[in-house]
């Protein structure tokens, strides 16, 4: 039994996220735990709202609550989200709790002790009127690469050129509007990840069997222009956390807080602690996930993320661990995802084009969505989501080969010999060529769920049911039945118990599915498979099941039609 830290990228508190960023990490991340803990690993599992930054403050300001009550508030709808998408986290923690505050300050003051901090006085703009300074989204005006007239501070969304905020032509405060503004000196933090750089770059070179979209992405950073930059690690913002250098006051840096970017990361491991204190377990319990001095050493660390969440998660995270020059946990490999487009663009939260995960629950339960994103996830290049696509792989995947196979076997045996598992007979050639073909085929799942090759997982299980659907079709009981019925009911037997075996192995996939599928066999047998044959014996005859209601519906071309015009880019 190995130990397996999972973390996904954490979303951010504003606003209700789509189906691009579900399954560019916490879905894949709760598939990839389903799956180790179905192998019988121990598993940490973390996630957490990211609740820092100008998109909270803003987000809230346009809410009309306070920042702090917002966010509450928003967490727990993400919480009951991911509850509703059966996201298995053993913890989703905020980045706002006292545990990441300490944390963070800590790190700051570790990093500052090894002199990877220094003081940089540099101009941001001003607002009088508000009476603060303007970071990144506070401030808008006109482009001066392309002429768009609500360029922000951080970046123009016009030309997507990166901008500082003192580049805009006729700059106003997002917060009032207004144009009185000046440009003044403030003092920042800065993490020396220059000197870091030898330490990285030896770092990400070790890791020679992560994705190519990781490494390329991380290597770029590194070298790229004026390669590695040293970062800015605080603003001028009121929501976030103070900064400190450790418990102690830092000179100079009263009233600033620290940047979203330096906080969240180290919400991975404040999130365990949170999770710890909820149960109200002693720190040495989630020290042990994450401190090799403290018996992590024998963990195995995975991070799941989109990719333009990498160069933050394999340059700057590593830089304020490898800075702390403390025994933390550093990833041991990183997955990362291409994005999911949304019938023919992209989806778009500011515009409401797309299917979000509350519109999406609210018109088909998650194994669906679940299935659907993960069979199709954005692994090798981008992927597209269109409702003819996904109308077909329910209605073929979902209903017609595992649904189908599932009610027609229970309801055939429970028509036939009674709603029992039959005795008698043998299996024959047929019976002994499929069970060959599955062997070689959990197996291969097995190893593309150990790889994190979501797709090629899903193609396999979907080959496991598809081999199921061709074996009962041409063995046909029915026929058998008339003149061999001992003969069907070692096909009946072997059939039924394949329900139980797909029920365990398409449960990191369709957990409710495979629920219902165990519920109805009337088992809690979810031994993961060894030897196929032996799996296909864990029912033995007079073992009773239920016929099960329809497993998955299908989805019909009007209602098809119906919700691709509700979820093209009305939601405000
Ligand atoms: N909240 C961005 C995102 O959700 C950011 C991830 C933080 S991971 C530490 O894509
Ligand atoms: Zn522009």
């Amino acid at each position: 039994m190995a130990r397996i830290l999972i973390t996904s990228a954490i979303p951010y508190i504003n606003g209700i996220k789509h189906l691009g960023n579900l399954v560019g990490s916490q879905l894949p991340a709760d598939l990839f735990a389903r799956y180790m803990r179905a192998r019988g690993h121990e598993v940490m599992f973390i996630c957490a709202t990211d609740e820092h930054g100008t998109p909270a403050e803003l987000a809230a300001a346009k809410a009309g609550q306070p920042v702090d009550v917002y966010c509450a508030e928003m967490h727990e709808v993400q919480k009951d989200l991911a509850k509703g998408f059966r996201l298995s986290f053993d913890h989703f923690g905020r980045s706002s709790s006292q545990r990441n505050h300490r944390l963070t300050q800590h790190f700051a003051g570790k990093l500052a002790d090894n002199g990877l901090i220094r003081e940089v006085t540099e101009k941001m703009v001003f607002s009088i009127d508000d009476n603060r300074f303007l970071p990144d989204r506070y401030i808008e005006g006109t482009c001066p690469n392309c002429g768009y007239d609500s360029a922000r501070g951080d970046q123009c969304d016009n030309c997507t050129k990166q901008l500082d905020p003192t580049d805009l032509i006729n700059p106003h405060s997002t917060i009032s509007g207004s144009t009185n503004l000046e440009v003044r000196e403030t003092k920042h933090l800065y993490l020396m990840q220059r000197s870091l750089k030898d330490k990285l770059e030896a770092w990400i070179d070790s890791k020679t069997d992560w994705p190519v979209l990781t490494t390329s992405i991380a290597k770029k950073w590194l070298h790229d222009g004026d390669g590695l930059q040293d970062r800015g690690i605080t603003r001028d913002l009121f929501w976030g956390i103070p900064v400190k250098k450790g418990d102690q006051p830092w000179p100079g840096m009263e009233g600033k807080v620290f940047y979203v970017w330096f906080d969240a990361p180290i919400e991975y491991i404040a999130g365990t602690a949170e999770w710890a204190d909820a149960h109200g377990k002693p720190d040495a319990e989630w020290e042990r996930w994450w401190r090799t001095d403290k018996g992590a050493s024998d963990v195995t660390y995975y991070q799941f993320m989109g990719k333009d969440n990498v160069p933050f998660h394999t340059l700057s995270f590593p830089a304020t661990i490898l800075g702390s020059g403390e025994p933390w946990k550093l990833v041991d490999y990183l997955k990362s995802f291409n994005y999911l487009n949304y019938d023919g663009g992209q989806f778009s939260t500011s515009r409401g084009r797309g299917v979000f995960m509350d519109q999406a629950l609210s018109i088909l339960p998650s194994d669906y969505w679940r299935w659907w994103l993960l069979s199709h996830a954005p692994e090798s290049s981008d992927s597209e989501f269109t409702w003819e696509n996904f109308q077909g792989s329910v209605n073929k995947d979902l209903a017609d080969v595992l649904g189908n196979f599932v009610s027609r076997i229970t309801k055939f045996c429970a028509a036939k010999f009674g709603p029992a598992i039959p005795a008698g007979g043998s299996y024959d050639d047929r019976a002994l060529a499929l069970i060959a073909d599955l062997e070689t085929r959990v197996r291969a799942y097995e190893t593309h769920m150990q790889e994190m090759e979501v797709r090629k997982a899903a193609s396999e299980l979907r080959a496991i049911w598809v081999a199921g659907n061709e074996y009962l079709q041409s063995a046909a009981p029915w026929t058998a039945f008339k003149t061999d019925p001992e003969a069907a009911a070692a096909i009946v037997r072997l059939s039924l118990n394949l329900v139980r075996l797909y029920a365990v192995l398409s449960e990191p996939f369709i957990p409710d599915a495979a629920a219902t599928m165990l519920k109805d066999m009337g088992t809690d047998n979810r031994t993961w498979p060894g030897p196929v044959a032996e799996a296909l014996e864990a029912l033995p005859s007079g073992h009773a099941f239920a016929v099960p209601e329809v497993l998955f519906r299908k989805i019909a071309d009007e209602e098809r039609e119906e919700w691709s015009k509700r979820f093209a880019g009305t939601r405000g």
